[in-house]
């Protein structure tokens, strides 16, 4: 397998899964043959579910960028590059499962059906949150880095409590798990040591799957860690793999074997996949300032669309058809998109959002909202 090295030295550890190489080809990396079996019985029809994804994503992702551009959005979390990692955690879960998200999981939301618009509504500041959490087992994007590691982590306990006692074959049908997800720069935050801590405790059945994308807006991987955060997990007495996660067939078979064993009981994992964020941190950042070109033109080059595609056509003679119809099936989905966006109205008025802070009223917030109302008067004036 290839392996990505840019001037700043972005290398996929040696112990990293690997299944397909640059220009997909299937061809393991040492420590992936444990999951060969695993990559193999991944069928055509999950590859092109994962393939079809992606592309869609990838298309409303550049949508979320032009339209923060003309005005429509406040902010968006491009999340080019990343889609593979996204794709093989998804297609692993059960619709009964949860996932608990941090910004940039536009793969994973589209995956578990949440309308696109909703997804937009949370950059546009337009809905508290976005989308009804319980309706698609996926709670809210998380900004503050790392709170929704514990979440997931309470949530998993839970079920650990509730699933106590129960069979092997129950546990298959009905036991649930949490994925929590987060970045390289959030694995430094403390509440991701007491979640761990927590979760191999009390054998919580939560994956800890961090998207390493070797930048924390401005600060480089080299920073954040000494060791590869995958080691980390021996030290809290639970495995810890990392993986290609450019590679969905690499991602999507540690994945598989990650959930199976979480909802078998056998407690939390750690999956590390290593990606890379080919676009900037959020339409607020500059990352010509800290990056250089050739870096991001070395790690163009993992591309996971392109990787994806041309296994797709080597390994199931997938033609030119099928990427055809994917690619009009995202047009259309993008303009659709973007007549129930531009120029929508605001769902919440700024006055509201300070009801919405706590149920019972704070005396806090209601002077917030007395000098809000001030403000507003003398804006009006
Ligand atoms: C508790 C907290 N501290 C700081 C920030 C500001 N902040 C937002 S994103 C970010 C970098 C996160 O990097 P990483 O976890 O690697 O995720 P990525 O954005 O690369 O996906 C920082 C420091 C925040 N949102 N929350
Ligand atoms: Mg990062």
């Amino acid at each position: 397998m290839s392996t990505i090295s840019s001037p700043i030295g972005h290398q996929l550890p040696e112990e990293a899964i690997g299944i397909l190489s640059a220009d997909g080809f299937f061809d393991p990396t040492d420590a992936a043959q444990a999951f060969v079996d695993d990559a193999s019985a991944i069928g055509h029809e999950r590859v092109a579910e994962m393939y079809r994804l992606m592309a869609h994503t990838r298309r409303i992702d550049q949508e979320g960028v032009n339209l923060q551009r003309q005005g429509q959005l406040v902010l968006w979390t491009p999340s080019i590059g990343q889609e593979a990692a996204q794709a093989g955690v998804v297609t692993a879960l059960e619709d009964r499962d949860w996932i608990f998200p941090t910004y940039r999981e536009h793969v994973m939301a589209r995956g578990r059906g949440i309308p696109d618009e909703n997804v937009f509504d949370f950059f546009r500041g337009a809905v508290h949150g976005g989308w009804d959490p319980n309706a698609y087992n996926m709670q809210p994007y998380t900004v503050v880095l790392a709170a929704q590691v514990l979440h997931a982590t309470g949530y998993a306990w839970g079920m650990a409590q509730k699933q106590r006692g129960w069979t092997d074959a129950r546990r298959k049908e009905e036991g649930r798990v949490s994925i929590a997800c987060f970045g390289d720069g959030a694995s430094t935050e403390g509440d991701v040591h007491e979640a761990m801590v927590f979760a191999a405790s009390f054998d919580a059945p939560v994956v800890f799957f961090i998207q390493n994308n070797y930048w924390a807006i401005s600060t480089p991987f080299e920073v954040q860690s000494k060791v590869p955060l995958f080691k980390r997990a021996q030290g809290y007495g639970f495995d810890g793999f990392a993986v290609d996660g450019n590679d969905p067939i690499a991602t999507a078979a540690v994945m598989d074997r990650a959930v199976d064993h979480a909802r078998r009981g056998k407690g939390p994992v750690l999956v590390e996949a290593h990606t890379y964020r080919m676009g900037a941190h959020t339409t607020a950042d500059d990352p010509t300032k800290y990056r250089t070109k050739e870096e991001e033109q070395a790690h163009a080059q993992a591309d996971p669309m392109v990787r994806t595609e041309a296994y797709l056509r080597r390994r199931f003679d997938y033609s030119d058809a099928f990427f055809t119809e994917v690619e009009a099936e995202a047009d259309e989905l993008a303009a659709s998109l973007r007549d129930k966006i531009v120029d929508a109205p605001d769902t919440v008025s700024l006055r509201e959002k300070f009801d919405l802070v706590y149920a019972d009223g704070h005396s806090l917030v209601e002077a917030q909202a007395a000098e809000f109302d001030r403000w507003m008067e003398g804006e009006d004036a």
